[in-house]
C-alpha cells in the first residue's frame, strides 16, 4: 500500500493492515455501463487492496448487493440503461443506510448539477470524471474510514467494552426487534439469564484480573455455543440470551450441556478453574419481552437459592 503524507492515510493504511492480517478484505462494488471505465476504476481500488466486484447496470448492481452483504461502498456511474445512477442510489438507501453503505457517484460531467443530485438523494461523495487515480484512492479510503468511525461509535454504544458482547439497554432494543419479528413469523423462542456462581470468591481468590479472564471466556464459549442467540452481557457476571427456534426441552437440553461444557472446561492450561453458573431457563409464550425478563430472572432466583450450579426452568 503506498502511503501518503497525512495521519489519516498513516491509520487507513494500519487498518488495512490489520484487515489483511484477519483476511478480511473490504468489498465494494463499481457500477458502470462502459467497460473501459468500470475496468479502469475496478484496478486502481484492486490497487488499494480492495475486493472489487462490477456490475454493468442497476439491476445487477442490486442482485450483487444482494447476493453480497459485505459490500461496504458503491461507485456509481450516472447514464446507464433503463436506471440511471440516482435512481439507483434512492433504491439503495431505502435498504441502507449512509453509516452501513458509501455510496460515490461518478459521472463524465456536471453540466446539470448532478453532484448536488447524487448527494441529495444520499451519496455520501460525488466523483468527476475523468479523475486522477489519487482522488478516487483518497475518496474512497475517506469514506471507509468514516464507516469505520461510525462503527466504533456504534460499538462503544451498544457493546460491553470488556467481553465486547451487547450491553444490556442495546440488548432490549434489538430484542424487542427480534420478539416482534418472531412472533409475526410464529417462531417460538427461549430465553436465558445466566448468572455466575460465587464470582465475589473468583475475584477474592485469583485476583480482579483473573475474574475479567471468567467474564471473557464465558463468553466467548456463549458466542460458540450459540451463534444465532442475541447475547448481551447485563453487567457484573450477569448475562442474557435470546434464543429463537428452541423452547421446552430442546432448550432445557441446550442449556443444561452448556452448563456442563463451562465447568469441565478450564479457563486455560495453567489455570485449573472452572466456571459455574446457575441459569434462568424460559421458553416464552404470550407474554412480553419485559414479563419474559422477569420470569427468566425469577427462575435464576431459584436456582441461586436452591443450591445453584443448575438450571431452573
Ligand atoms: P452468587 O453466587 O450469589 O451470584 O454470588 P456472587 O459472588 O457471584 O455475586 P455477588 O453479587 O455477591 O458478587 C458479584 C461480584 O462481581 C462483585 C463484583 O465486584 C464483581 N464484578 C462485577 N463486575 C466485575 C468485572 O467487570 N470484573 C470483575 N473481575 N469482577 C466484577
Ligand atoms: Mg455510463
Ligand atoms: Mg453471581
Ligand atoms: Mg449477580
Amino acid at each position: 500500500y503506498v502511503m501518503k503524507d497525512s495521519r489519516h492515510s498513516l491509520q487507513y493504511a494500519i487498518g488495512l493492515v490489520h484487515r489483511l492480517y484477519l483476511n478480511q478484505q473490504i468489498e465494494v462494488l463499481v457500477v458502470d455501463d462502459s467497460v473501459t471505465a468500470r475496468h479502469r476504476t475496478a484496478t486502481q481500488l484492486r490497487r488499494q487492496l480492495l475486493n472489487v466486484h462490477e456490475a454493468c447496470h442497476a439491476q445487477e448492481a442490486l442482485v450483487m448487493m444482494r447476493d453480497h452483504p459485505q459490500i461496504r461502498l458503491l461507485l456509481i456511474d450516472y447514464h446507464m440503461p433503463k436506471i440511471d445512477g440516482i435512481s439507483l442510489v434512492r433504491r439503495l438507501r431505502e435498504r441502507y443506510n449512509k453509516q452501513q453503505l458509501a455510496i460515490i457517484g461518478i459521472s463524465g460531467s456536471d453540466k446539470t448539477g448532478l453532484s448536488a443530485r447524487y448527494l441529495k438523494q444520499g451519496a455520501n461523495d460525488f466523483l468527476n470524471q475523468p479523475f486522477e487515480p489519487e482522488e478516487l484512492q483518497c475518496r474512497v479510503s475517506h469514506n471507509l474510514e468514516a464507516l469505520e468511525h461510525f462503527e466504533r461509535i456504534q460499538d462503544a454504544a451498544n457493546r460491553d467494552h470488556l467481553t465486547t458482547l451487547y450491553n444490556r439497554r442495546y440488548w432490549f432494543s434489538e430484542g424487542q426487534k427480534w420478539f416482534d419479528e418472531l412472533k409475526e413469523q410464529n417462531v417460538p423462542m427461549g430465553i436465558c439469564m445466566i448468572d455466575v456462581d460465587h464470582f465475589k470468591q473468583i475475584n477474592d481468590t485469583w485476583g480482579h484480573d483473573v475474574g475479567d479472564q471468567v467474564l471473557r471466556h464465558l463468553s466467548q464459549q456463549l458466542k460458540k455455543f450459540f451463534p444465532d442467540a442475541l447475547l448481551a452481557r447485563f453487567g457484573g457476571e450477569e448475562f442474557a440470551l435470546m434464543l429463537p427456534r428452541f423452547t421446552g426441552c430442546a432448550l432445557s437440553n441446550r442449556i443444561e450441556e452448556f452448563r456442563l461444557h463451562m465447568r469441565d472446561l478450564p479457563l486455560s492450561k495453567d489455570t485449573p478453574l472452572f466456571v459455574k453458573a446457575s441459569y434462568g431457563v424460559l421458553s416464552v409464550d404470550n407474554m412480553g419481552l419485559s414479563e419474559a425478563l422477569c420470569e427468566a430472572d425469577r427462575l435464576l432466583y431459584i436456582a441461586k437459592t436452591t443450591g445453584r450450579d443448575k438450571i431452573m426452568t
